[in-house]
C-alpha cells in the first residue's frame, strides 16, 4: 500500500467525504435539478455520494436551481461551463472535479433509473470490475418509450459500436454507468471527447480492455423540458468513430474541415458552370461569384459540421464569416506562391505543383481559422 493511501480517511459522511460522485450533465433541465436531488438522496441513503452537475451556460434557470440546493447542501456543486458544448466533455471534466473512488454518469432528465445506483456501486466494490452499466439491451432492460426512429439510430449506433469496440457489450451507447476512478483515470488522457458518446469513448480510450457488466434498466420518459438530441448527433458520432480510427495520425477536425473544402470545390465549379454557360457572364464574373458562395457555403458548413462545439451565432456568425474570409484570402497567397514556386523553380509536373499548393492553403486555411475565426471564446 502506498503511503498516501495508508493515510487517506475512509471516506465517511460525517466528514462530508464522497465515496461515489454522481455527474450530471445539464443544458437548459431547470425543472428537473431538484426531483433529482430529491431521489438522489432518497435512493443513496447510505451511500457517501457528492453530485456534479456540469452546466454548459444553460439559458433557464437551471443554475439557480443548482445554486439553489448547493448553498445549503455541500454534497451539491456546480461546474458551469461558459463557450463550451459537448455532453461527453462535460461529463469528462465533472469526473475530474471530483476525487470520489467511485463515478457514475447520469443525464438530468429522469430517463436513467436512479434507483439502480446502489446496486451498482455493490456490484463494483464486490466483483472484480472496472465499470457497471445501465443497459437497455439486457434482459430486464428497455427502450421505454423513444420514438421508432430513435430506436433505429440507436440500434445501427449500437452494432457499429460493438464492432469497433471489439466487446460484446448490448448497450455500448449507454449514457448511464458507474466507473473505478483508477481505471477512468488510465483512459482520461486518450478520451476524444466528442459528441454523445462517453461510454464508447472510455471503452476505446482505455489501454486494458474494461472489465464490464451490465445491470438492466428502462429507459424512461423524459420528466421535464426537451431532447438536445439533433440530427448532427450521427455526424458527431462519425466525427468520435474517425477519432478513434485515424486521431493519432490526423486531427478529425481537419478531416472534417477538407471533407467542407471538397464540398466547397462541387459548389465553386457548380456557380461557375452555371453563370458562365447558362448565365452568360463573363469568366472574371463568375468566377469571383463562385468564389464568394464557395467561402460562404464553406464557413456556414464548418461552424455546423466541424466547429459544432464552438458554434458561432448571431453578430458572432457574421464577425467570424469576415475573418474566414481573410484567412482564406491569406491561404490563397499561400496557396498560390507554393504552387508556382513548386512549378517554375523545381520544375515539378503542373498537378503535383497545384496539389502541393492546394494542400498548404488548406492547412493554413485549418490552422489559421482555428485560431482566429473559431477560437475558444471567454464569453459565449
Ligand atoms: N453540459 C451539457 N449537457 C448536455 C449537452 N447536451 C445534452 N446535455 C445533457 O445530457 C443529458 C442527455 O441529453 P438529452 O437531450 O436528454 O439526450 P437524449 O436522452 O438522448 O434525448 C441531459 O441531462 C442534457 O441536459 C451539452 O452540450 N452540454
Ligand atoms: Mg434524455
Amino acid at each position: 500500500m502506498t503511503p498516501e493511501a495508508a493515510s487517506a480517511p475512509t471516506p465517511t459522511r460525517e466528514l462530508g467525504v464522497a465515496e461515489l460522485a454522481v455527474i450530471i450533465p445539464t443544458l437548459n433541465e431547470y425543472g428537473n435539478v431538484a426531483p433529482l436531488v430529491e431521489r438522489l438522496d432518497r435512493v443513496l441513503a447510505d451511500v457517501a455520494w457528492e453530485a456534479i452537475f456540469v452546466d454548459d451556460d444553460s439559458t433557464d434557470r437551471t443554475r439557480e436551481a443548482i445554486y439553489a440546493i448547493a448553498r445549503r447542501d455541500p454534497r451539491v456543486r456546480s461546474l458551469h461551463r461558459i463557450g463550451r458544448r459537448g455532453l461527453a466533455s462535460a461529463c469528462i471534466e465533472g469526473a475530474l472535479a471530483s476525487s470520489a473512488p467511485y463515478i457514475a454518469v447520469i443525464d438530468a432528465d429522469m430517463q436513467h433509473d436512479e434507483s439502480l445506483l446502489p446496486e451498482m456501486l455493490r456490484t463494483l466494490k464486490s466483483e472484480p470490475l472496472d465499470i457497471v452499466i445501465g443497459s437497455r439491451y439486457v434482459a430486464g432492460g428497455g427502450m421505454g418509450e423513444l420514438s421508432a426512429r430513435r430506436v433505429r439510430i440507436s440500434g445501427l449506433a449500437t452494432r457499429l459500436g460493438r464492432r469497433i469496440l471489439r466487446a460484446e457489450i448490448a448497450d455500448p451507447m449507454s449514457g448511464f454507468f458507474m466507473v473505478r476512478r483508477d481505471a477512468f483515470d488510465r483512459a482520461v488522457r486518450n478520451l476524444s471527447a466528442i459528441g454523445f458518446k462517453i461510454l464508447m469513448d472510455l471503452f476505446a480510450s482505455s489501454p486494458e480492455p474494461l472489465r464490464f457488466k451490465e445491470l438492466a434498466y428502462e429507459f424512461r420518459r423524459r420528466a421535464y423540458g426537451d431532447s438536445k438530441l439533433d440530427s448532427l448527433v450521427v455526424w458527431e458520432y462519425v466525427m468520435l468513430v474517425g477519432d478513434k480510427l485515424v486521431g493519432h495520425i490526423v486531427p478529425v477536425r481537419f478531416l472534417s474541415f477538407a471533407l467542407v473544402g471538397g464540398i466547397g470545390l462541387v459548389v465553386h465549379l457548380g456557380v461557375l458552370g452555371t453563370s458562365l454557360r447558362l448565365l452568360g457572364f463573363p469568366f472574371e464574373i463568375s468566377q469571383a461569384a463562385a468564389t464568394l458562395i464557395a467561402m460562404v457555403c464553406n464557413f456556414t458548413l464548418n461552424n455546423v459540421l466541424t466547429y459544432r462545439d464552438l458554434r458561432l451565432r448571431g453578430w458572432g456568425f457574421l464577425r467570424g464569416l469576415v475573418s474566414f474570409f481573410l484567412v482564406c484570402a491569406a491561404g490563397a497567397v499561400a496557396n498560390v506562391g507554393v504552387g508556382t514556386v513548386l512549378f517554375d523553380t523545381l520544375a515539378l509536373p503542373w498537378w503535383a505543383a497545384g496539389i502541393a499548393g492546394a494542400v498548404v492553403g488548406a492547412v493554413w486555411n485549418y490552422a489559421v481559422s482555428g485560431v482566429f475565426t473559431w477560437r475558444k471564446r471567454a464569453k459565449a
